[in-house]
């Protein structure tokens, strides 16, 4: 690549006339450079932006892979300007530059010109164009396409780099001499024709097996100008070293986002259809929040901090002062400080809300406090941890129990779709439950038993929770995991004070306090089934190395 453009930043919206690189500089300098460069297929936001996350410094808009995202042949059936759309977004997605499948340049030299104009209009740094006839047809598809007339296509050439307007924007043109079964002279002949009409480059095509006619160009072409190859064909047989010991300018990587992402939807799509349910899928596909980072949903929230003045930040209290009893393990740290797979119960929990978007996290700590350690929270202690319980654990963080928040308990994991369905779930407090409850549990009864359908049920309500229940009474089992508004924070707050004047605070446990409130207000459940665990035995430690 050209390593020359590594450490340069690009203005997204520079031209050759503004202070910062153009994205067209950068192509060019690719294409100019040496090293050998590639070009990722993208054919939309999201391709463009995961190609230039794994590291490409430049990406192929596919004719084909744009029109069979919008369910379209590769016959410019879809119109130039819903092409440009297309591009529009791919620009606005990335800082990369765009080298753009212009397929035949839509009609005549006039088209071109246009074409050249708007391209530069929306930052993108070059344009192939094929010398075959417009409506085009993909290049694999059938035998001895007819090639445009030599002259002609150097007028589509000559129309483009007199349109553009930014003066490093790069032209290819691309011979398809081989391809349509035209001699090696032809290739060459159209390919000198086509530099001397002012194509910055020269991409020659081969749907052969092996890498041997390109090659051969490659060797009798000595370098005129750069070259550019799409080996979809003859990848398989030929090491890239091989085209970059020939002196290759650029390889196109064509279509493999496009094809990958087929194959990944149609797997989904087969099993949900089979099971009816996402249990299958959920666990394989990314987590929703991957889309919010992906899309840069980070940004917005700070842009809201900075923008909108009182908006609500998420925080959370996190309930780790019980000790555990999990033997050596536990002999001096608490069980949230137990390490699963080289980080800790409480990191890998800590690290779960971060990622759901919660930005304080106090952590009531109490058994071998000091051993409570991770980067970024707060610390409240339960000195009394020995002879109180949850409750009072929780009273000790009161001056955190506000705004928008999060309950926890401290030996909890769980995956970040059972997060997320939290924080879209309605109600002022919501606590998660598995519909499968096990005895011993914090149980809970419901007015609606998970029916799998609970969606279309409306919203269910908690009636009350307790451990000292028969789990065949129960609906669910809270997995320790709550959510309040500022409305449910008031709520909370008012509650604990309630049992605390009863001089009930030392011993009385989370579900009370659940029960307590339900009886006074409403309290959702958001229903899950598995996909969490939480951490009381040695068996729970060994499921939680497995869970990660
Ligand atoms: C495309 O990706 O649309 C191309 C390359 O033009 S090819 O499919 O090899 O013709
Ligand atoms: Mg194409």
């Amino acid at each position: 690549m050209g390593s020359n453009t590594d450490s340069v930043v690009v203005d997204k919206s520079a031209q050759s006339n503004g202070s910062a690189i153009s994205r067209c500089t950068l192509l060019r300098e690719q294409i100019f450079s040496p090293d050998l460069a590639f070009l990722m297929e993208a054919h939309n936001g999201i391709s463009a932006k995961i190609a230039e996350e794994v590291g490409f410094k430049g990406l192929w808009a596919s004719g084909l892979t744009i029109s069979a995202s919008l369910g379209l042949r590769d016959s410019n059936e879809a119109s130039w300007t819903q092409v440009l759309d297309v591009l529009e977004y791919m620009a606005d997605a990335t800082t990369l530059p765009i080298l753009v499948d212009g397929d035949t340049g839509y009609g005549n030299f006039n088209n071109v010109r246009r074409l050249v104009k708007k391209l530069c209009d929306t930052h993108i740094a070059g344009v192939c164009i094929e010398d075959k006839l417009f409506p085009k047809t993909n290049s694999f598809i059938g035998e001895r396409q007819p090639l445009a007339d030599i002259d002609e296509f150097c007028g589509r050439i000559k129309a483009g780099k007199d349109s553009q307007t930014d003066d490093d924007f790069v032209l290819v043109a691309r011979v398809e001499a081989l391809i349509s079964g035209h001699t090696m002279e032809e290739a060459l002949e159209r390919a000198e024709a086509y530099h001397a009409a002012g194509a910055d480059a020269i991409l020659i095509h081969s749907k052969k097996s092996t890498a041997n006619e390109i090659l051969e160009f490659t060797r009798r072409w000595a370098n005129r100008a750069p070259l550019v190859i799409v080996p979809t064909m003859y990848s398989m047989n030929t090491p890239t070293q091989a085209f970059r010991d020939a002196g290759i300018s650029t390889i196109i990587w064509a279509n493999h986002n496009m094809r990958s992402a087929i194959s990944a939807m149609r797997e989904t799509s087969r099993q949900i259809f089979e099971d009816q349910s996402l249990h299958e899928v959920e666990g394989r596909v990314i987590p929703v929040k991957e889309i919010f980072r992906l899309v840069g949903n980070a940004e917005l929230e700070a842009a809201e901090r900075r923008y909108l003045p009182g908006k609500a930040n998420l925080s959370a209290v996190v309930l780790a002062a019980s000790g555990g009893n999990l033997g050596e393990m536990t002999e001096n740290k608490p069980k949230c400080m137990i390490d699963i797979r080289g980080q800790s119960l409480l990191q890998r929990l800590v690290t779960s809300l971060s990622d759901g978007g919660v930005r304080g996290i106090s952590v009531v700590r109490g058994a071998f406090k000091d051993a409570v350690q991770v980067p970024g929270i707060e610390t409240v202690d339960n000195d009394r941890f020995a002879e109180t319980g949850e409750l009072f654990s929780l009273a000790c963080a009161k001056d955190k129990l506000k705004g928008d928040l999060v309950v926890s308990y401290g030996d909890v994991l769980f995956r970040d779709y059972i997060f997320d369905g939290l924080m879209q779930a309605e109600g002022d407090i919501v606590i998660v439950a598995d519909a499968k409850p096990r005895q011993g549990g914090d149980l809970v009864v419901t007015d609606k038993p998970y029916t799998g359908g609970y969606l279309d049920d409306g919203p269910v309500s908690l009636t009350s929770m307790s451990q000292a229940l028969s789990a065949d009474k129960a609906t669910g089992e809270w997995i320790g995991l709550a959510r309040f508004t500022a409305q449910g924070s008031e709520w909370l707050r008012a509650e604990i004070a309630a049992i605390e004047a009863e001089g009930l605070l030392e011993t009385a446990d989370l579900p009370l306090l659940f029960t307590r409130l339900a009886a006074k207000h409403p309290v959702g459940v958001h229903y899950i089934t598995s996909h969490w665990l939480d951490v009381d035995t040695l068996t729970d430690v060994a499921a939680a190395r497995n869970f990660t």
